[in-house]
């Protein structure tokens, strides 16, 4: 049953990767879209594309969710209320132990994963809450569920978003905006790509000899959250590729 046809889905970080597979997917549902990310080239390019595909209609805006008054613009300048807001911009910076941590790869992800996430959440809420309407998927991650060495600042931001929901689903208690988080494990997209800043054969090796999840395989479950009877709220799923048992417990092939 498609429960979503003609719902305006708000998603950032749109422009690869997870982001990406849930525009598209939430495109198949009949859904009107409104995306983000800094890249807008690429931003175009996908609205073109699943507005010839699937006769919707996709909004997008290039803008640094780091940036609040940007964000807060950006709100502003919304023309449809946001039925679905799925907050899924983020990254990881580098995967040093704490002591040769880089003030610079800490701020970039507690000012996107947290701060960005934070942001879009208080200023696209109160019009779910008026309308008493809407609902909020918020990507997080396993490293939001237990911790690994070089990932105490990315896991911080996770349990935080982890904490964010939970917490947001209290604020929201007796209305019927719904709150979720989707917590996926290892997922090939651009992501191990920025964690090392663009050194593929690195990237490449924390996927070798197994099947990561893709992109799809997350949307196909945010989708599936959103597409729930309206009384239904998923609060989190965990979702690991079948080789991945924890963090640090990848099976693989020879
Ligand atoms: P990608 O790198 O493929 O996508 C990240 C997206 O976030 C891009 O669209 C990027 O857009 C956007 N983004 C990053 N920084 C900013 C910023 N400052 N302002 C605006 N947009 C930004 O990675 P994934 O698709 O894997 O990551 C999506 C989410 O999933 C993240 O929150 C990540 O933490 C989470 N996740 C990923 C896992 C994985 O293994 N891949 C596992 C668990 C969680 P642009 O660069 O154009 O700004
Ligand atoms: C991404 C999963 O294990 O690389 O959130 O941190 S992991």
């Amino acid at each position: 049953m498609n429960r979503l046809e003609g719902k305006w889905v708000l998603i950032t970080g749109a422009t690869s990767g997870i982001g990406k597979a849930c525009a598209e997917l939430f495109a198949e549902y009949g859904c009107q879209l409104v995306l983000t990310g800094r890249r807008a080239e690429r931003l175009t390019d996908l609205a073109i594309t699943l507005e010839e595909e699937h006769g919707i209609s996709v909004q997008t805006a290039a803008f640094d969710i780091r940036d609040q008054e940007a964000c807060i613009q950006f709100v502003r300048g919304l023309e449809e209320p946001i039925d679905i807001l799925v907050n899924n911009a983020g990254l990881a910076k580098g995967l040093d132990s704490i002591q040769n941590g880089e003030f610079e790869d800490w701020n970039a992800m507690i000012d996107t994963n947290v701060k960005g996430l934070l942001t879009m959440t208080r200023w696209i809420s109160p019009m779910m809450i008026e309308r008493n309407s809407g609902h909020i998927i918020n990507i997080g991650s396993t490293a939001g569920h237990e911790t690994y060495p070089g990932g105490s600042v990315y896991s911080a931001t996770k349990y935080a978003v982890k904490a964010i929901t939970e917490a947001t689903k209290k604020d929201f208690h007796g209305t019927k905006v719904r709150v979720s988080m989707v917590s996926p494990g290892l997922a090939e997209t651009e992501f191990s790509n920025v964690r090392f800043s663009g050194d593929t054969e690195r990237a490449d090796s924390v996927y070798k000899g197994m099947e990561p999840l893709t992109g799809k395989d997350i949307a196909e479950i945010v989708v599936f959250m959103a597409n729930r009877p309206e009384h239904v709220n998923i609060l989190d799923s965990i979702v690991m590729p079948v080789y991945q048992s924890s963090a640090q417990m990848v099976h693989r092939d020879e």
